[in-house]
């Protein structure tokens, strides 16, 4: 495999369309997942949560990591390649195989699984074939601001991504469907906190590889969990009456 000048603005636009297409479809009306299904728990044309999110994010760890094991003859070379890449599949290692087997969450449509996947395999080959095939970096490039930078706001994207993910996880008892408010760390600010730091995290990615399928990606993030922070939080003040007021839907003391 070579890297065909072309594909990957074109791949990057098309993401970028995608990002714009989520926005229209799901600004107004949530993605009908989780807490904004219409009915509970109907179990037909549904999947356990812990499969659901296994089989969908499987791609986006195994299809980087299957292009660098194909790669002939493999590059090793620039540092900075190798690390971004690693950093990539180091989130979705953490998505496939650790948060799908702690979660607590609701069986998962099988339509939208099915989008899911669809689209963790594009966004898998895009950015690890950018990388693995395309990116070219000085030998320097660890040392690049944008690098040291990124890399900062990745690790501190994913510390909050996963922290937050744990404390929603511990607001219920295995075998709980129900929903209660979020308490501590960054939900004391937002209500979309997990969010928040997936949101960050990517941008930080975008940041550090300081390139076109990234920075697709971390818009295509923004576009998609973006409107689901507010559409969460809007929830919340519906449901419960002592909803802390000065909590904000996404960016703390903004929005
Ligand atoms: N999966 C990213 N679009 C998505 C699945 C849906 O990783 O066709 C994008 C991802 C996909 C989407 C994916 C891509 C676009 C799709 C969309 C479906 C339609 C859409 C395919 C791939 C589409 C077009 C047309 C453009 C092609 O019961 P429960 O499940 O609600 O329980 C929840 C629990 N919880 C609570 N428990 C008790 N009390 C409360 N108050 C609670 N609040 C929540 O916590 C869950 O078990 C858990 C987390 O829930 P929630 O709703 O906060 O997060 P969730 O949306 O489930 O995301 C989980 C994590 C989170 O860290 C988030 O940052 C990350 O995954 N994520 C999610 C979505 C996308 C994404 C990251 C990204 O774009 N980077």
């Amino acid at each position: 495999m070579h890297c065909l000048p072309g594909l990957v603005p074109a791949l990057s636009s098309l993401l970028g369309a995608l990002a714009l297409l989520q926005l229209s479809l799901y600004l107004r009306v949530p993605s009908r997942y989780g807490k904004h299904e219409e009915r509970l728990c109907r179990p037909r044309g549904r999947l356990p949560a812990r499969c659901a999110w296994f089989v969908q994010e499987l791609p986006s760890f195994l299809v980087p990591a299957l292009l660098l094991a194909l790669r002939s003859p493999p590059r090793l070379e620039p540092l900075g390649c190798r690390l971004l890449c690693c950093l990539f599949c180091w989130h979705y290692f953490y998505r496939t195989f650790i948060y799908p087997f702690f979660t607590r969450g609701r069986p998962f449509p099988l339509q939208l699984l099915f989008f899911g996947t669809l689209f963790c395999i594009y966004n898998g080959f895009l950015q690890g074939y950018y990388l693995i095939y395309c990116a070219e970096y000085p030998n320097d490039w660890c040392t690049d601001i944008r690098f040291t930078s990124g890399l900062l706001l990745f690790l501190l994207g994913m510390g909050i991504n996963i922290h937050s993910d744990l404390l929603l996880r511990q607001l219920r008892k295995p075998g709980e469907v129900i929903y209660k408010i979020p308490q501590g760390g960054l939900f004391t600010y937002v209500s979309g906190a997990n969010y928040f730091g997936e949101i960050v995290e990517w941008f930080g990615f975008a940041i550090a590889t300081w390139s076109l399928p990234a920075f697709a990606f971390a818009f295509f993030t923004l576009c998609c969990i973006g409107p689901r922070a507010y559409h969460h939080h809007r929830y919340y003040l519906k449901t419960f009456t002592d909803y802390p007021k000065s909590r904000k839907a996404l960016i703390p003391f903004v929005f």
